[in-house]
């Protein structure tokens, strides 16, 4: 059975269950196990800083991977920060991150956005997720209300989180956030479809297929540098995804 826990600020005390699978093979993973990887399309006001932050608060050992598809100055920001750059013609959200989170060859794979929004001070607190034994952790931008949200989208993004639960039969509270932590062979044993859905259809079909899911509670900054969403065009193909995604792992 798949299982969704919720974690508040103190990390990992409100866990309604244990994960089947617990601690890690061999000890926990340290930051060298982990791949920090991103789709970055035309993000030079933000890229410095997001590497920067992760650089940091990793003491440098996380990899970053940037799958980039700029006009503008973003891959050589990225790579003068020490960034392993993959260029890929641009062709929207998914096509870049599904590239990016194939890409690494560490055993913990964590996605972000490259425009400054997600908490990169918040790593440890997912790798510690992982080392407790889950296979997902969630970063659940609505729990602390998303102030810095456009309303538009955090209206959408509340009715996703809702038409996922519904579907699955289990609570989930933001579907189609940027800040995960996966243990790569789960990004590995699942065919991605989706695209502007990647991000909602990564959710589903863990939880679907019954690996141990945790959303973690984060802050959510005001993005640095212009949207790469169009919010009409976009939240439909992201309704479309989660019934796609939802439909078929039923059906599985
Ligand atoms: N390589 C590549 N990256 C992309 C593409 N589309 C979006 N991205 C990146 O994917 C990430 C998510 O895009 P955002 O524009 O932040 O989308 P969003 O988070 O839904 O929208 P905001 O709330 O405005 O941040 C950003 O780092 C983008 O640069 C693309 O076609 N190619
Ligand atoms: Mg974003």
């Amino acid at each position: 059975m798949s299982q969704v826990h919720r974690a508040d600020d103190s990390g990992l005390k409100r866990s309604v269950a244990s994960p089947e699978t617990s601690a890690v093979e061999g000890g926990e993973y340290t930051f060298e196990d982990v791949s920090v990887v991103m789709g970055t399309y035309n993000e030079e006001a933000a890229v410095g800083t997001v590497i920067a932050d992760i650089d940091r608060v990793t003491d440098g050992r996380a990899e970053v991977v940037c799958v980039d598809g700029s006009s503008d100055r973003t891959p050589e920001i990225a790579r003068e920060h020490g960034a392993r750059v993959i260029e890929q013609e641009p062709q929207g959200y998914g096509v870049a991150v599904r590239a990016a989170l194939l890409a690494p060859e560490r055993p913990v794979v964590v996605t972000t956005d490259c425009d400054d929004t997600y908490p990169m001070e918040r790593l440890p607190e997912f790798l510690a997720g992982i080392n407790a034994g889950y296979d997902v952790v969630s970063g659940d931008r609505l729990y602390h209300g998303a102030d810095a949200m456009p309303a538009t989208n955090r209206l959408g993004n509340a009715a996703f989180a809702w038409l996922a639960s519904a579907l699955m039969g289990e609570r989930v509270h933001d579907t189609t956030t940027g800040m995960r932590a996966y243990r790569r062979e789960v990004v590995e044993s699942i065919e991605w479809t989706e695209n502007t859905g990647l991000s909602a259809e990564l959710l589903i079909r863990s939880l679907m297929r019954g690996y141990a899911v945790r959303e973690m509670p984060i802050e959510y900054r005001e993005r640095a540098g212009e949207t790469k969403l169009d919010p009409f065009s976009g939240g439909a193909a992201i309704a479309k995804s989660i019934l796609r995604a939802g439909i078929e792992e039923r059906l599985r």
